[in-house]
C-alpha cells in the first residue's frame, strides 16, 4: 500500500484512520480525484475493521464538503446565542485573540484562560500537541473527564492499571458478560467477535438498565436498576464463595485481602441484592454459577457505566471478579475494557505535550463542573474559554448552567471547529477546522491495539487548519519562540514515537501496540499494583477515604439515595447514546443523519405512562432543579419501571424549547477518577 501526497490534478488513493472517538478506529481510503475528495470507504486491509465502516461516517464527504463547513474565520455581529457572524481573516482573529489574552493575563494572570479541549479529534497530534501551547501560556488546566478517567482509574484500583484484555480475545471466550456496554451500536466491530466466539459455543450475557439493541441479540439479558451492578457483583461473589467456586490456588498466590472480602460479601446474599439492584434472586444465583463453571469467561465493558456518582466503584468491584474464578489463566478469560493504555508503548504523550514549558503550575480546574467554572459568581473568574474539538453546551452536564456562562459579557469565547455547533453560536470568534482527510497525524486505538497512520487526503478546505497548524499560529501570534511550539507535524510524530519507524508505519498503514503474544495479559499473576497482586483490599484507597473493599453505594441522586430528592423527582433519567447515525453529538445538524433518527423524546413504559395519565405522542415536560423540557412520549418495553430515557445529540435546534438532554443532568464529580454522574439523574414529569 502506498501513500501519496495530496495533489491537485491525477487521481491517488491516500490511506486513513477515523479519528472520532470511538472505540473502533477504523482504517479508510480516500479517493482523490484533481484534489477533490471522490470516494471515502473502508480500507478491506485493515486488520479490525476489515472494509466496514459505519453509519456515521459512511457519509463522510458529505460532512467534510457540507455547505455549512465554517471555512473562514467568523467574528460575531449578533448577540451571544444569536448565530450571527462575519467572516475575517486569519491576522485579524489571531491579532484579536493575542491582544485579548495579553489583557487577561496582565489584570488576572493566565489562570483566567481556559482551554476546553474534548474528544472531537481523539488523533495523537490534534488531542496533545495543543498542550504545549497552553504549557507555554500557563492556562489553566482541566481535570478529569467526561469519557473514560473514572473506568481507568477504578480499574487501576483493583489491578494496578488500566491494563486488562485486548477485546479481540473474546474470540477464545465461552461465556462473555456485556456489562454496561452497547456493544452493537457503539463498538460494532468487535461484534463480528462475540459472534464468532458464539458460533464456536459461547453464551453472552447483557448486563444494563436498558434493553439496547445488543442485549436484543444477547442469550440472556439481565436488567439491574441504575448504579446498582456493584450490589449485583457482591452478590455473585456471595455465591462464588458460597458455592465453593472460587479458583483458591490462584487467588492465593496472586491476590490479597480475599478472606476479608469473602467475609464482607457474607453478608450479600442474593436476596440482599436483588432488592437493591431489582434482579431477581434467581437470576443472580444463575449468573453467578454460568461466572463460576465456564471456562474462559470474560467481561467487556466499556465506557456507559461510568457516568454514576460511584461509577468508579463499579470498575473497581467488576474488576475483582476474574480473580476470584482464576480467569486470568486462561486465554479469552479476564477483563476486556478500553485498550487505549496499551497504545501508551507507541506513543509517549509527554513528548507531545512537553509539561516542562510551564511557567508555574497550572491552575487545576475539574472539567465536569464547567457550569460552575464558568457562572459569573465563580473566584477568581475565567476570563477566556477556548473550546478545541468539544461541544460542551451539548455534552456537559448540566448544560443551562453551562449556557449561562457562555452569555457572560465579559466572558471572551473562541471555539475552534467545523461547523456552527450550538456552542460555537456563543463564540466571539469561530475558527474553520479541518476534517481528518485534511490533516496528517496517527491515531491511537481504545477498542483495539492497532494504531493507524492518517496521510492527509485533501487541501484543507477553505481557510481551515488543523489543531496542530492553529497552536504554531497561537504561539506566533503570542510572541512565544521555543522551537518546540513551532516544529511541524512530521518532526512532532517522529520524536513522540521513538520506537516506532514512521515510515513504516506510513507505508503498511498501522502498527500493533505491544501485548502478550500468548494473548494472556496476567496467566502468572504480575499485576502493577504496589504488591504485584490483585487488590481485592486496597489499602490506597482507604488511604484516600475509599471504603478498602468493593462497597455499593447509593448515588444521593438514584432512587435508592436521598429519600426527600426521589420523593420530589421520582423518575430515575438516563440520556444514552442510541443513534447508529449519530457520534456523541456530532452528525445530528446534518440532512442525511438527524432527520433520518427518531427523536427527540422521552422513553418510558406504559405502566409509568399511565401512571402519568399521558399516552404514547403526547407531550410532557421533563423537570429537575437544573432545567425543565419539553418532549413527546414515546412508550416501549426497553425500560423498568421508574426509569425514564431521553436519547443523547441532538443540538438545541431539534429540541423544541432549544435546550438538549444535558440541561437536566447531574454535574457531581464521581467518587473517584474526576469523571460526571450524567445517570444518576432524577426527574419529576408532568403532562404539559
Ligand atoms: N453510534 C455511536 N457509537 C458510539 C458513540 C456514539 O455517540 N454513537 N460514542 C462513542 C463514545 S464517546 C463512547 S465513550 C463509547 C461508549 O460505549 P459504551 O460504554 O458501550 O456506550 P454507552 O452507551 O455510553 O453506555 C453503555 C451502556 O451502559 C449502560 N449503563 C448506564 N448506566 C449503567 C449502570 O448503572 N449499569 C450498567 N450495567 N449499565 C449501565 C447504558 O444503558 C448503555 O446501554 O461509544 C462510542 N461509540
Ligand atoms: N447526556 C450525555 N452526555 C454525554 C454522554 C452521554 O452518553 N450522555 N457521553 C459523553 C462522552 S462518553 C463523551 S466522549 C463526550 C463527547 O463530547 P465531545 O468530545 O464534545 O464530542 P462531540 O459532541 O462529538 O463534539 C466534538 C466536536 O469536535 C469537532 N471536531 C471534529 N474534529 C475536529 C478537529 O480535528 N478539530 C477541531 N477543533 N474540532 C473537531 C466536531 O465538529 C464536533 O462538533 O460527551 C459526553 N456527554
Ligand atoms: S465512527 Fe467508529 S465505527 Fe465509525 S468509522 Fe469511525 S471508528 Fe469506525
Ligand atoms: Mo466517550
Amino acid at each position: 500500500m502506498t501513500a501519496t501526497d495530496p495533489g491537485l490534478h491525477g487521481s491517488h488513493t491516500a490511506h486513513g484512520t477515523c479519528h472520532h472517538d470511538c472505540p473502533d478506529s477504523c482504517g479508510w481510503q480516500v479517493t482523490v480525484t484533481d484534489g477533490v475528495a471522490v470516494q471515502l470507504r473502508g480500507n478491506p486491509a485493515h486488520p479490525y475493521s476489515a472494509g466496514e465502516l459505519c453509519p456515521k461516517v459512511n457519509r463522510f464527504l458529505d460532512r467534510v464538503y457540507s455547505p455549512d463547513r465554517i471555512t473562514t474565520p467568523l467574528r460575531r455581529v449578533g448577540a451571544k446565542g444569536e448565530g450571527r457572524f462575519e467572516p475575517i481573516g486569519w491576522d485579524e482573529a489571531l491579532a484579536e485573540i493575542a491582544a485579548r489574552f495579553g489583557e487577561i493575563v496582565a489584570t488576572d494572570g493566565p489562570g483566567a484562560i481556559l482551554p476546553f479541549i474534548s474528544a472531537g479529534n481523539q488523533s495523537a497530534l490534534a488531542m496533545l500537541f495543543p498542550e504545549r501551547f497552553w504549557n507555554r501560556l500557563g492556562a489553566i488546566e482541566l481535570t478529569g473527564a467526561l469519557c473514560g478517567a473514572v473506568a481507568g482509574a477504578g480499574t487501576a484500583s483493583t489491578l494496578g492499571s488500566g491494563r486488562a484484555l485486548d477485546p479481540t480475545e473474546l474470540r477464545h471466550s465461552k461465556l462473555i458478560l456485556l456489562w454496561g456496554t452497547n456493544t452493537r451500536l457503539t463498538n460494532r466491530h468487535l461484534w463480528p467477535t462475540i459472534e464468532a466466539a458464539r458460533a464456536d459455543g459461547a453464551q453472552v450475557v447483557v448486563i444494563d438498565p436498558v434493553r439496547t439493541i445488543t442485549a436484543d441479540s444477547a442469550d440472556w439479558f439481565v436488567q439491574p436498576l441504575p448504579g446498582t451492578d456493584v450490589a449485583l457483583a457482591l452478590a455473585m461473589m456471595h455465591v462464588l464463595v458460597r458455592d465453593r467456586l472460587v479458583d483458591t490456588e490462584w487467588v492465593q498466590a496472586h491476590t490479597i485481602g480475599f478472606d476479608e472480602l469473602a467475609a464482607h460479601v457474607a453478608e450479600w446474599t442474593p436476596e440482599r441484592a436483588a432488592a437493591t439492584c431489582g434482579v431477581p434472586v434467581a437470576d443472580i444465583e444463575r449468573l453467578a454459577n454460568l461466572y463460576g463453571t465456564i471456562r474462559p469467561v470474560a467481561i467487556r465493558t466499556l465506557i456507559g457505566a461510568e457516568h454514576h456518582e460511584h461509577g468508579a466503584m463499579f470498575f473497581r468491584a467488576i474488576s475483582c471478579l476474574p480473580a476470584l474464578v482464576g480467569a486470568w489463566r486462561d486465554r479469552g478469560g479476564g477483563y476486556a475494557r478500553s485498550v487505549g493504555v496499551w497504545s501508551e508503548a507507541l506513543v509517549d504523550g509527554l513528548r507531545l505535550m512537553r509539561p516542562a514549558l510551564r511557567p508555574a503550575p497550572r491552575r487545576e480546574l475539574p472539567m465536569v463542573r464547567l457550569a460552575e467554572v464558568l457562572d459569573p459568581a465563580f473566584t477568581p473568574p475565567v476570563r477566556a474559554l477556548f473550546v478545541i474539538g468539544g461541544n460542551p453546551l451539548v455534552v456537559v452536564p448540566n448544560a443551562e448552567g453551562v449556557r449561562r456562562g457562555l452569555e457572560r459579557a465579559d466572558l471572551f469565547t473562541v471555539v475552534h471547529e467545523q461547523f456552527l455547533t450550538d456552542t460555537a453560536r456563543y463564540a466571539d470568534l469561530v475558527l474553520p477546522a479541518t476534517t481528518q482527510i485534511e490533516s496528517l497525524d496517527v491515531v491511537p486505538a481504545w477498542g483495539h491495539l492497532w494504531l493507524g497512520w492518517n496521510e492527509p487526503a485533501i487541501a484543507p478546505v477553505g481557510e481551515a487548519v488543523s489543531n496542530s497548524e492553529l497552536h504554531r499560529r497561537l504561539a506566533r501570534a503570542m510572541g512565544f519562540t521555543e522551537p518546540e511550539l513551532h516544529a511541524d507535524d512530521e518532526a512532532i510524530l517522529r520524536e513522540a514515537m521513538p520506537d516506532v519507524d514512521l515510515d513504516e508505519l506510513r507505508r503498511t498503514g498501522w502498527v500493533r501496540a505491544p501485548y502478550p503474544e500468548d494473548g494472556r495479559p496476567y496467566p502468572d499473576g504480575g499485576f502493577p499494583t504496589p504488591s504485584g497482586k490483585v487488590e481485592l483490599l486496597s489499602a490506597r484507597l482507604a488511604a484516600q477515604g475509599h471504603p478498602a473493599l468493593p462497597t455499593h453505594l447509593a448515588a444521593r441522586e438514584s432512587l435508592g439515595g436521598d429519600p426527600e430528592l426521589a420523593a420530589r423527582f421520582p423518575f430515575a433519567l438516563l440520556t444514552p447514546k442510541q443513534h447508529t447515525r449519530f457520534l456523541n453529538s456530532s452528525y445530528s445538524q446534518l440532512p442525511k443523519h438527524g432527520p433520518l433518527e427518531d427523536g427527540p423524546y422521552v422513553e418510558m413504559v406504559a405502566a409509568d405512562a399511565d401512571r402519568l395519565g399521558v399516552i404514547d405522542g403526547q407531550c410532557v415536560v421533563v423537570h429537575n432543579d437544573r432545567a425543565e423540557l419539553e418532549l413527546p412520549v414515546r412508550i416501549s418495553t426497553r425500560l423498568r419501571p421508574g426509569v425514564v430515557a431521553i436519547p443523547w445529540g441532538w443540538w438545541g435546534r431539534h429540541h423544541p424549547d432549544g435546550r438538549t438532554a444535558n440541561a437536566l443532568t447531574n454535574d457531581t464529580i464521581t467518587d473517584w477518577g474526576g469523571g460526571v454522574s450524567y445517570s444518576d439523574t432524577l426527574v419529576a414529569i408532568r403532562p404539559r
